[in-house]
């Protein structure tokens, strides 16, 4: 499929989902067996299930932190590193993902726009702390300043993502939109393709299967991101 030479003159935005982390072994929401399949949305990924079970709540975040800690980066994490060295200052990362694969892989220009499993803030005094740092025995670890329950640091459904200001600010000038592994389902991330596209960007998009969104992709790669990803970038940046 030709897609025109991306050259040093182009801002890139790559949105990532579960996908780009499934083959790291982490468990994607939406796919058979995902994470949706053995917990209802309501119940462990809203401020509401939160009040109502915390205890749940920090019982599904502790187990995905603790095998988050036994994965790595895969390929497709890696590849992104790649881009990113080419492009720098012209390139972001803006993840879904809360796994932390991207930092560890040496992504630098990344938002975690949904949050991540490695840190936990405060529920009143909103003071921040490293899940390392703290006893995860307890079943809701309390705040060493003020005693209050303390939250995972997670974007839940109803709440504001991360950073959104920076991300609009980047979609302005995009000229190249890449989606990979995100089924295009959750808003409003789902929608930065569509935005980037009404900007003039060429929108790209890297997937096991065809997303939610994909009529708004104009080249659209179907595989996994750790097999297609090395060859995008060999093909299509200069
Ligand atoms: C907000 C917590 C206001 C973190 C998550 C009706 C219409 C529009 C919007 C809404 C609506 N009703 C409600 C809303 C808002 C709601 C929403 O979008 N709901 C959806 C379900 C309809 N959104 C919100 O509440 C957001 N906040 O709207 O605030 C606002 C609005 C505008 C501007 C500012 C503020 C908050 C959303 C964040 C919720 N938190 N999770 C956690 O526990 O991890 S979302 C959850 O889904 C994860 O964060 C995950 O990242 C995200 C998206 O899932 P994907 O990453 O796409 O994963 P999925 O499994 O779905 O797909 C994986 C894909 O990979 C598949 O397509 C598969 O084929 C592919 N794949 C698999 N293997 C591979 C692969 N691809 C490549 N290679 C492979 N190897
Ligand atoms: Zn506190």
């Amino acid at each position: 499929m030709q897609i025109p030479k991306i050259t040093k003159n182009d801002f890139i935005m790559v949105l990532t989902g579960a996908g780009i982390s499934a083959e790291s072994g982490i468990k994607t929401f939406r796919d058979s067996d995902g994470l949706w399949e053995n917990h209802r949305v309501e119940d462990v990924a809203t401020p509401e299930g939160f009040i109502k079970d915390p205890k749940l709540v920090w019982k599904f975040y502790k187990e995905r932190y603790i095998q988050a800690l036994e994965v790595n980066p895969n390929i497709g994490h890696h590849a992104l590193v790649d881009i990113e060295n080419m492009y720098q200052d012209n390139f972001l990362l803006v993840t879904q993902n809360v796994d932390g694969l991207h930092t560890i892989a040496g992504s630098q220009r990344v938002i975690e726009m949904h949050g991540r499993l490695q840190t936990c803030f405060c529920t009143k005094c909103k003071s921040k702390y490293f899940l390392h740092d703290i006893d995860l025995e307890q079943e809701i670890p309390p705040c060493n300043s003020c005693g209050k329950p303390l939250r995972p640091d997670i974007v839940w459904f109803g709440e504001m993502p991360y950073q959104m200001d920076e991300i609009y600010e980047a979609l302005d000038k995009t000229t190249v939109f890449i989606a990979i592994g995100t089924s295009g389902n959750v808003y409003p991330a789902a929608y930065f393709i569509t935005q980037a596209r009404q900007n003039g960007a060429i929108t790209i998009g890297v997937n096991l299967a065809k997303p939610e969104n994909s009529s708004y992709i104009d080249y659209f790669f179907q595989g996994k991101a750790g097999e297609v990803l090395p060859e995008l970038v060999k093909n299509l940046f200069i």
